[in-house]
Order: structure tokens, then C-alpha cells, then sequence
């Protein structure tokens, strides 16, 4: 279901419910303090909060204004991880499965202007076979072990299942909760559900709009940057031309933005939008016709005492510190990212690779779990959420799939959402999914996406700490792709670093071996010309939950948590200087 990102306008109202909330556990009666927007996870000392698996209450009162009188008035969550239960006045008005995607409710026949009324929200943190992202019961031990005990509980027959452990099946802390803005909003009772804008180079624009009530024309009228109307349609769908069309271009060049200005009725949106096409053609991406090279680290959604909780202020650091780096892209690993982010791109002019949470589908025969129709939900809930955004240039089905156990079960499953992705995106974008450092030569499904990505650890987890004998492998597999025709993007690679950890020799964990590593790996790519992208793993150090390779996290960064660089991060910043003046 779309829904349009909150706005306030001569037509629209939106009220912001962060804040600091009520929160508890089951069983707890008192109720302790809680900020919102932010993972509830960080935010207090006892190990329930880090630990607990399972569904918390919020609390806090609401009241809808009464100048809000004769419109419709919706709560809206950009997201709520990873189910959600709604209650007003304890009574459930709505239930959201997945964590990464807004919905609104109708608060219509539950609460009238001038009432006020006790909002609940049970968040509920639980991972498995059903959910995106996935979790497993298994594997809590590092090595395998002939000892019963430790057998027995690896089983998941002891302790897990009673004290309800799941273990995330991929590589970053679960965080949880409210963790995006939650608002109130209000439009006319006829209004404008959703728009949907494809621009192409010579400033043909086409539009549809969906409207919900009858009376009224639909307007579109396009503004430039300094809100200059410079065309103009009627109707709910239609096609209008921009004259001498500012391309939206990315960074360092000039993404222009427009907007779309819509009018139905009483009702009034403005969605930005930039003029860009973006294609494959045989080895190349273009953007506007022209060859793009990817180059900037993946992310994650992580910071200090926030979790993955939206900051519009760490967005803005970490998208200027991409300017800094010289970085031009990053992928939303491993998850849709807050709207804002977004928004911040698309004026920035950092181009996005847009993941579906879909990791974690490795193990366990991952194609017998019945997960396929979730999965196709959230893809098109992404596409409807982020299709207008011109940073955002392909979309990524999900992250490190099995593809090679059961290559044509592998295939079975990932076809059709390839073909939705195509289907549903107004836009026509490039689609793929994130392969792992598998059987490359045997699975079928990387290699059939419009351009292939693949995360590598020569290096790191195979040939550790031998990067003669990494490039020699890495090589050779860059061979093989290079005989698939088709553009290629390292979409991970990188070697675990504790800032400040230093050695004359270039050893693991030392930030004189990441630069080594990122020196090997760089020599491979830039002999390659079907080569068109490299991104790092990762732009920051990101918790994840505890194990023996993990030392206070994934220590991948080129930033430390609190965003200070490590020498990689010099070396890169120059090489993508160079990169960016050719
Ligand atoms: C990967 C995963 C990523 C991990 C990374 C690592 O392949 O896609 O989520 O964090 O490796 O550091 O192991």
C-alpha cells in the first residue's frame, strides 16, 4: 500500500509524536521512559533491553485537534520493527507485519476532534522463517563440538527456545521498536493517495495520480528549483514537457530537483522529483546516457545510544562525509533506510541501490519456507514508497541468498520477483540481488540479474591475511565473470580493523592491513572494464550481536562507530579524488 510522505501544506497537517513515550516488558506493571524515534535496545543499562526477544508496549496519550474538524485523520508510522500492534483505548484498530516500511491508520469511528485517547503499540522483535529480515534457532557456538551439553543446546532444544533466543541469521545487531517517526496527519476527506512521476532526458514527464473521493479535477503543475511553474496538465493521467530539462545528475554533478505541484480538490502535494534516466547497456550503466562507476561504501542504519533509529543529524554527517570521501553510492544494506535518507540523496545527489530486507536466506533450505508472497508484499510496498526518488537507480531483490545448494529451486523463487520488480517500477529500473562468495559457476540466479553484484572476502575469510594468493583467486574469478557479458559490482569486500591498531607489517586487524587489502582488491577491479562499481564494507563500525569474531561489532569501517576515519578511509577519499576527476 502506498503512502505519501508526510507533508504540510495549505491542505495538509502533520503532528510529530516523537517524544518521550511510556515503554515495559510482559509481566513488568510499571511503565519507564522511552524516546521515540530510536531502537529501544541502547537505552538503558538493564540486559533486557539488549536482550529481550519478544513483543513491548509503548504508551502515550493522544488527541486530535479540534481545528482538524471534517478531515481524515491517520496515525502514521514510517516503520514499526518488525510487527506491530495498534490499540486505542486498548483496542486493536490495526496490526503491521515487517519493520522497514511506513502504513498509516485511519483514526475515523475510533476518535473524534477535541478526544483524546491512550495510544499502545506492541512492537514485537521476533525473527524467523516467516519474517524479513530472517532468524534461525540454530547455532549459538562457533565451532562444532563432540560435547553433549553444548550439542544439546545447539539443537535448540535447551535454553533457546525457553528463554525464546533467535538469533538473527544475519550480521547486525537486531535493534528494535519504534524506531522511525511516528505522526499524525491530517488531509481532506478527498485526497491524493498516491503520484507517480516517470521523466525521461527530453522533459516528457508522465504522470498518473490516484485520488480517493470523486469531485475535483486533478492538476499537476511542475515547478523548477526557485518554485517557478514551468508546466502544466490536468487529469489523472497525462504527459507534459519540461523545456530545456535540468538533468538530475549525481554527485559531483548538479542534482536539480523539480517538483511536481498536485492539486484534487480541496487537496494539495508536492513531490519532488529530478529528470534522469538511468539503463544498462551491454557492460555499461549509464545514467543520462552516460557511463556511471559506483564507488562508495554500504551502510547500515547504526549509531551510538540510537540504534537504527531515524537522526536526521547523523544522515546529514554521514551524507557529508560521503562528499568528503569523494563516494558517490551506497546500498541500503540490508533494508529499506528512512524516508529522510532519501530525501537527503536525492538533493545531494548520492545514487542508492534500494534492498529489500530480505537476509538471511542461506541455510536450512531456505526455498521450503513459503515466504515467497511476503517477500513480493514488501518488494512492492519498497518500489511504491521510493519510486520517484531519482537517487534512487536499481533496486536489490535482498542480500547473500543460497543460490548454489538448489540452483533451480534458487531460480524458481528469485525469477518472478526479478520480473514484479520490473513490473511494478513505473520507472523501469535495473534489478538485482546480492550474491554470496559462493559456487559461482554452478547457481543460475546472480548471473541472470540486469547487473551483478557480488560481495567478496578474498583475504579476509578465505586466504586470511594472504593477498597475493587473494588476488590470485579473486582474479580468477573476475575472469569467469567477465565471460557473462554483463556489468559487475563488487557490492562488499573489506577486512575487520580496530582503529588504532598499527604494525610495520600489514597484519589482520591492523589499519595498515585494511589499506593493503583495499590497495589488492582495487589493482583486480581496475583491470577490468565491464567493472562498474565498488563499493566497501562498510562506511562506519556496526553492532552486531556478540560472537567470537565480532569485537564490539563488525570493525569493517572505514569510520569507527562515532565516524572518525581510519587510514582506509584516506586511501579511498584519494583514489575516488582521482577516480572522480578523470
Ligand atoms: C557479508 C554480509 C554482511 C556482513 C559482512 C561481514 O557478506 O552481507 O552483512 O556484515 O559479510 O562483515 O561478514
Amino acid at each position: 500500500m502506498s503512502t505519501l510522505y508526510p507533508q504540510v501544506n495549505e491542505a495538509r497537517m502533520a503532528l510529530d509524536l516523537g517524544g518521550v513515550w511510556d515503554f515495559r516488558f510482559p509481566g513488568d506493571e510499571k511503565w519507564q521512559p522511552i524516546a521515540v524515534p530510536a531502537s529501544y535496545n541502547d537505552q538503558s543499562p538493564d540486559p533486557r533491553f539488549r536482550n529481550h526477544v519478544g513483543i513491548t508496549e509503548y504508551r502515550r496519550k493522544i488527541t486530535i485537534p479540534k481545528a482538524w474538524k471534517g478531515m481524515r485523520v491517520c496515525l502514521r508510522f514510517d516503520a514499526a520493527a518488525h510487527n506491530a500492534r495498534i490499540l486505542l483505548d486498548g483496542k486493536e484498530i490495526a496490526f503491521h507485519r515487517g519493520g522497514f516500511l511506513p502504513f498509516e491508520v485511519e483514526l475515523d469511528g475510533h476518535l473524534e476532534p477535541g478526544q483524546t485517547a491512550e495510544l499502545t503499540v506492541e512492537t514485537d522483535n521476533r525473527i524467523n522463517h516467516t519474517t524479513l529480515p530472517i532468524g534461525t534457532e540454530g547455532g549459538v557456538s562457533f565451532l562444532g563440538s563432540d560435547n553433549p551439553g553444548i550439542e544439546a543446546v545447539e539443537a535448540g532444544k535447551k535454553f533457546q527456545q525457553e528463554r525464546g533466543v533467535n538469533r538473527p541469521a544475519f550480521d547486525f545487531f537486531n535493534y528494535t521498536g519504534l524506531q522511525r517517526p511516528v505522526r499524525m496527519i491530517a488531509t481532506p476527506r478527498e485526497f491524493i493517495r498516491d503520484i507517480t512521476l516517470v521523466p525521461s532526458m527530453d522533459g516528457t514527464v508522465r504522470w498518473s495520480v490516484e485520488t480517493e473521493g470523486t469531485g475535483g479535477e486533478v492538476r499537476v503543475e511542475i515547478l523548477d528549483a526557485d518554485g517557478k511553474a514551468v508546466s502544466a496538465g490536468k487529469g489523472r493521467e497525462g504527459s507534459l514537457r519540461v523545456a530545456e530539462p535540468h538533468l538530475w545528475e549525481p554527485w559531483p554533478g548538479t542534482p536539480y530537483l523539480y517538483t511536481a505541484r498536485v492539486t484534487f480538490g480541496e487537496d494539495v502535494y508536492e513531490q519532488p522529483f529530478g529528470i534522469r534516466e538511468v539503463k544498462v547497456e551491454g557492460t555499461r550503466f549509464l545514467v543520462n546516457g552516460k557511463p556511471f562507476r559506483f564507488h562508495g561504501p554500504c551502510k547500515h542504519e547504526d549509531s551510538p545510544f540510537h540504534g537504527r533509529g531515524m537522526d536526521n543529524c547523523l544522515n546529514v554527517t554521514d551524507i557529508n562525509l560521503y562528499h568528503w570521501m569523494n563516494a558517490n553510492c551506497f546500498r541500503t544494506s540490508h533494508y529499506p533506510y528512512a524516508e529522510e535518507m532519501y530525501r537527503l540523496c536525492d538533493r545531494e545527489g548520492i545514487v542508492i541501490v534500494d534492498e529489500t530486507p530480505a537476509v538471511g536466506m542461506w541455510a536450512e533450505e531456505p526455498y521450503g519456507w513459503n515466504l515467497a508472497d511476503y517477500h513480493m508484499q514488501v518488494l512492492a510496498d519498497m518500489i511504491a514508497r521510493d519510486k520517484n526518488h531519482p537517487c534512487v537507480v536499481m533496486w536489490s531483490l535482498g542480500n547473500e541468498p543460497d543460490t548454489d545448494t538448489m540452483p533451480d529451486a534458487a531460480y524458481a523463487y528469485w525469477h518472478p520477483l526479478y520480473e514484479a520488480a520490473h513490473r511494478l517500477d513505473p520507472q523501469d529500473r535495473p534489478v538485482t540481488v546480492v550474491g554470496c562468495q559462493n559456487k559461482y559457476g554452478v547457481e543460475k540466479v546472480i548471473r541472470s540479474m540486469d547487473v551483478v553484484l557480488i560481495n567478496r572476502y578474498y583475504g579476509w575469510y578465505n586466504l586470511s591475511g594472504d593477498l597475493e594468493a587473494a588476488k590470485y583467486a579473486f582474479r580468477m574469478e573476475l575472469d569467469w565473470w567477465e565471460n557473462q557479458h554483463k556489468p559487475l559490482i563488487l557490492s562488499e569486500y573489506g577486512a575487520d580493523t580496530i582503529a588504532g591498531l598499527h604494525g610495520a607489517v600489514a597484519e589482520m586487524f591492523t589499519e595498515e592491513f585494511q589499506v593493503a587489502f583495499y590497495e589488492m582488491v582495487s589493482e583486480c577491479l581496475d583491470e577490468r572494464d565491464f567493472v562498474v562499481g565498488e563499493m566497501p564494507w562498510n562506511f562506519a563500525d556496526f553492532s552486531t550481536c556478540q560472537g567470537p569474531m565480532r569485537v564490539g561489532g563488525n570493525r569493517k569501517g572505514l569510520f569507527t562507530r562515532d565516524r572518525r576515519p581510519k587510514m582506509a578511509a584516506h586511501w579511498l577519499r584519494e583514489r575516488w579524488g582521482k577516480m572522480q576527476a578523470d
